[in-house]
């Protein structure tokens, strides 16, 4: 084994190439012609194969990095028995993308003047320039119609083999007459790309007049000027045929890869708009431009649909100031965590809240004959322990609500653990400490705790850890009033109980009405999770084990 560091090769003239891609991650195997990176100017993109087989260790440029001739892409570790030198595999990965003589020849398009009219102007036949010896290299976009004014520099058609895609851009500024060539088809140097009408100057017409049918000295000139003002932004050494091109490809894993061309990505960039998310409708799946302008079109007609239901309409900026006096109060960073932990929440879980009242008047004589008690052992037994404890109970009955669903939304995390929040009302905002294993603690131990967190929270006090690993969220109003609520659950959780201020009602009894003391509960859930179904039997049997907590022992 020994390790080879494999390099940017001759990039010709350019400089400071931007990475737009990395193919390959650490501990990849990779094979030798594999794609590592793609490099991309303003006018061309192109793969840099790796020239040995051999197991990724270390990748050495990120997405978005620049890049020249010489910096480290990767270190590969290889089976030295089976590999060249390092000097031959480096031999081997230049002429992938070096521009050598192709370079000079990567010009735009030669012109020739076809037809010469009396108004100013002459038709020419705008051709394919020399792209580096390949031969029927595929059209993969046509940039231009008949009718289009274009200016020189323009992109005319993009060009692709198994490595590259190219630019092909106007020599001239014109109008385009006719387009000689489509979408799909493949073209060789030399062959018409459009005929375009262009503005004759004085010499151009001097030139024109004493043009030959065939080339001319003239012409050559024109092609050599471009060929020196387009050659730095448009590397034609992708183009190059490899010896061995057609395994070049296989087993390249472009990972999460878009097929689209230069022209597009810079656009989509200019868009800000991920290719990526775009699917193509062009040969081989190839975003197109018109792809990203309906991916826009509809990414914005989304947003504003309201009808459809989708959309999130902007709240309008009011200057309150206008209606009297106002102050601004910077928010506390406990409450814009809660807002945004809430507008998360409520965007992206269908909520549902179920109501019932829990009959607790044994609870509460209970409750009442343990005060004396709670005062030795000096903790304050509110209904909040019992609480916690039937929801437990109810947690392990249920335990579609002592669960999570799974990131990729195909699977259900059910917890073996039952850790209850307890959402606590602090003057710097809402805090939700956890208290952790609930059904195995007692009421005693769980009012200590409760009471502890509680005061933890209001004394900013709590560690991000008593803060996690939450399972289901108790959120009571109890002490402070109120019939009822709809709380937010909590997520990644799917349920939360909201427990509201108990009030003495009558109960029939089935001979007469008694006087009750009932416990109103709101039970909001994630109808993604939890069906009504589930909710119902998990409040009915809370009720139930409030409403005689003997059955917490069964
Ligand atoms: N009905 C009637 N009385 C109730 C009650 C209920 N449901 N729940 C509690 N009480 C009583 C208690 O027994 C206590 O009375 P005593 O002092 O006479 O015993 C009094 O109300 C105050 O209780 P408490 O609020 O101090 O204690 P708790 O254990 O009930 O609650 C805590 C603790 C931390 C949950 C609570 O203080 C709190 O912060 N609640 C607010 C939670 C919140 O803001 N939720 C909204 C979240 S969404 O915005």
């Amino acid at each position: 084994m020994s390790i080879e560091i494999i390099k940017v090769p001759d990039l010709g003239d350019a400089e400071g190439v931007d990475v737009i891609e990395i193919c390959v991650a650490v501990g990849d195997q990779i094979e030798k012609e594999d794609s590592l990176i793609v490099l991309e100017t303003d006018k061309a993109s192109m793969e840099i194969p790796s020239p040995a087989a051999g197991k990724v260790v270390a990748i050495k440029v990120s997405n978005g990095d620049t890049v020249s001739a010489g910096d480290v892409i990767v270190e590969l570790e290889t089976d030295a028995a089976e590999q060249p030198t390092a000097e031959t595999s480096e031999a081997k990965t230049e002429p992938a993308a070096q521009p050598q003589e192709a370079s000079s020849t990567a010009e735009a398009p030669s012109s020739a003047p076809v037809v010469s009219s009396a108004g100013g102007t002459a038709v020419e036949s705008i051709k394919v320039p020399s792209i580096g010896g390949a031969e029927a290299v595929d059209i993969i976009e046509v940039c231009v119609s008949v009718g289009d004014e274009i200016n020189e520099g323009d992109s005319l058609i993009v060009l692709e083999t198994d490595k590259a895609s190219m630019e092909i851009p106007s020599p001239k500024a014109g109008k385009v007459v006719s387009v000689s060539i489509k979408e799909g088809d493949t073209t060789s140097e030399g062959a018409e790309i459009v005929q375009l009408e262009v503005a004759l100057t004085t010499s151009d017409a001097a030139v024109s007049e004493q043009a030959a049918p065939e080339k001319t000295t003239a012409d050559a000139e024109v092609a050599e000027t471009k060929t020196k003002t387009e050659s730095t932004s448009t590397p034609t050494a992708p183009l190059q045929p490899q010896s061995d091109t057609s395994q070049a490809t296989e087993g390249v894993s472009r990972k999460d890869a878009a097929y689209a061309g230069p022209a597009v990505r810079k656009l989509a960039r200019e868009l800000g708009v991920d290719v990526v998310k775009v699917s193509g409708s062009g040969p081989k799946g190839r975003v197109t431009k018109d792809d990203l302008k309906d991916f826009v079109k509809t990414t914005l007609t989304k947003g504003v649909s309201a009808a459809g239901g989708s959309g999130i309409p902007v709240v309008p900026a009011v200057d309150f100031s206008q209606f009297g006096e106002v102050s601004l109060e910077p928010l506390s960073k406990i409450h814009k965590l809660t807002a945004e932990n809430m507008h998360r929440s409520w965007l992206n879980v269908p909520h549902v809240t179920q109501f019932d009242d829990a009959n607790i008047s044994e609870l509460e004589d209970f409750r009442q004959t343990l005060k004396a008690e709670a005062e030795r052992r000096g903790v304050k037994i509110t209904p909040l322990p019992f609480l916690l404890k039937a929801c437990a109970a109810a947690l392990r009955e249920q335990p579609k609500f002592n669960a999570s669903l799974h990131e990729d939304g195909a699977q259900m995390v059910y917890k073996k653990y039952i850790h209850i929040g307890v959402a606590v009302d602090t003057p710097q905002g809402l805090m939700v400490p956890v208290i952790r294993d609930v059904d195995k603690k007692s009421i005693w131990e769980l009012a200590a705790e409760s009471a502890e967190l509680a005061q933890k929270a209001k004394d900013r006090k709590l560690s991000a850890a008593d803060m996690q690993g939450g399972c289901f969220t108790i959120s009571s109003l109890g002490g402070i009033g109120g019939l009822g609520f709809t709380p937010i659950v909590n997520t990644p959780e799917v349920g939360i109980l909201g427990v509201s201020r108990l009030t003495v009602k009558p109960l029939w009894n089935g001979k007469e009405f008694v006087p009750a003391k009932m416990l109103p509960l709101s039970l909001s859930y994630d109808h993604r999770a939890i069906n009504g179904g589930d909710a119902g039997r998990f409040l009915t049997y809370l009720t139930e084990v409030l409403a005689d907590i003997r059955r917490l022992v069964l």
